[in-house]
């Protein structure tokens, strides 16, 4: 029996989940997914393989998901795309989803009214191709205590190049000028949370196509860094290859932690299939290797 709570935001939680069950947690060939909480349910937006259509995907325990429907069709409902619908991430603002997505390697901005759309594109590129040789990929949003919002991005092709972009309080608009970094290791699927003062940025490094694949992680004192390198959440097992775009879920008030990542299978790196997995710090604020399970 599901119940939800109420937090300080206002949004409903659903319980937290004592275990999760049966990896992978999507049907098909699906990959770099954001993990959140919105409205009583938690969400995945996953790549967009479905003809460059953005599912939606919700859950009341974390296992079984149930596909909401398209929330955004690149292909028809932007203007300044067709293709390459890749790894979008979603965050809450004072009434509104923001829906950050990446189209023809540039990254753009859409907004619903709920966490299953409707949404629309805000029309132009929110940041266009290239920058400063950053692949305009994988954007993830980081909110602040203070309010601030942060947008993460950065892929391959940029060969170690992350950006970041303060956002204006609308969401939508750029707050300043792009910051270039190289973090030890990147590759590409930047991910930000905080944990007791602590920023933690983590994402993929090799080569998505083959089991080279892992997770990596740095701290810092502030969102803009300068990150320290402390190590390797994720990587290829006996059963298990290649995991790499990944997100991260706290259960509100609680310290239990969960990964949600995509992975290969079967040695099949045709498919790559999306994953949870429960993750645990050490007493010192290390993030302890994950171990990728089929539960
Ligand atoms: O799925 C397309 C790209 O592959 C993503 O943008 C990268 O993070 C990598 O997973």
């Amino acid at each position: 029996v599901l119940f939800s709570m109420m937090i300080g935001s206002g949004l409903l939680v659903p319980n937290a989940s004592a275990a999760t069950t049966g990896n992978p947690i999507l049907p098909g060939n699906q990959a770099d997914p954001s993990i959140k909480i919105f409205e009583g349910r938690y969400w995945i937006y996953p790549s967009g393989f479905d003809n460059n259509r953005f599912h939606a995907w919700s859950s009341t325990d974390l296992s079984h998901w149930v596909d909401e429907g398209v929330i955004l069709d690149v292909g028809s409902q932007v203007s300044w795309a067709d293709t390459r619908a890749w790894a979008p991430d979603m965050v809450y603002r004072n009434g509104k989803y923001y829906f950050y997505f990446a189209a023809d390697v540039q990254i753009g901005v859409a907004v619903c009214d709920s966490p299953k759309g409707p949404c629309t594109d805000t029309g132009k590129p929110l940041v266009p191709a290239g920058l400063s040789g950053v692949e305009s990929i994988d954007p993830m949003v980081f909110i602040d205590d203070d309010g601030q919002a942060y947008l993460y991005y950065g892929g391959s092709a940029g060969q170690g190049k992350m950006g970041i972009y303060r956002l204006n309080g609308d969401m939508v608009s750029l707050n300043g000028g792009q910051i270039v970094q190289t973090p030890l290791n990147f590759t590409e699927a930047s991910w930000v949370h905080k944990r007791n003062g602590v920023y933690y940025l983590s994402y993929s490094n090799g080569c998505y196509c083959d089991s080279s694949y892992n997770v990596q992680y740095a701290t810092s004192s502030s969102p803009l860094g300068p990150w320290t390198h402390r190590g390797t959440i994720l990587s290829s097992n006996d059963v298990y290859k290649g995991p790499g775009h990944h997100a991260f879920l706290r259960y509100p008030g609680s310290d239990d932690w969960y990964i949600v990542y995509h992975r290969y299978e079967n040695n099949d790196f045709s498919q790559r299939k999306v994953a949870i997995d429960r993750m645990f710090y050490g007493a010192n604020g290390t993030i302890q290797p994950v171990t990728m399970t089929s539960q």
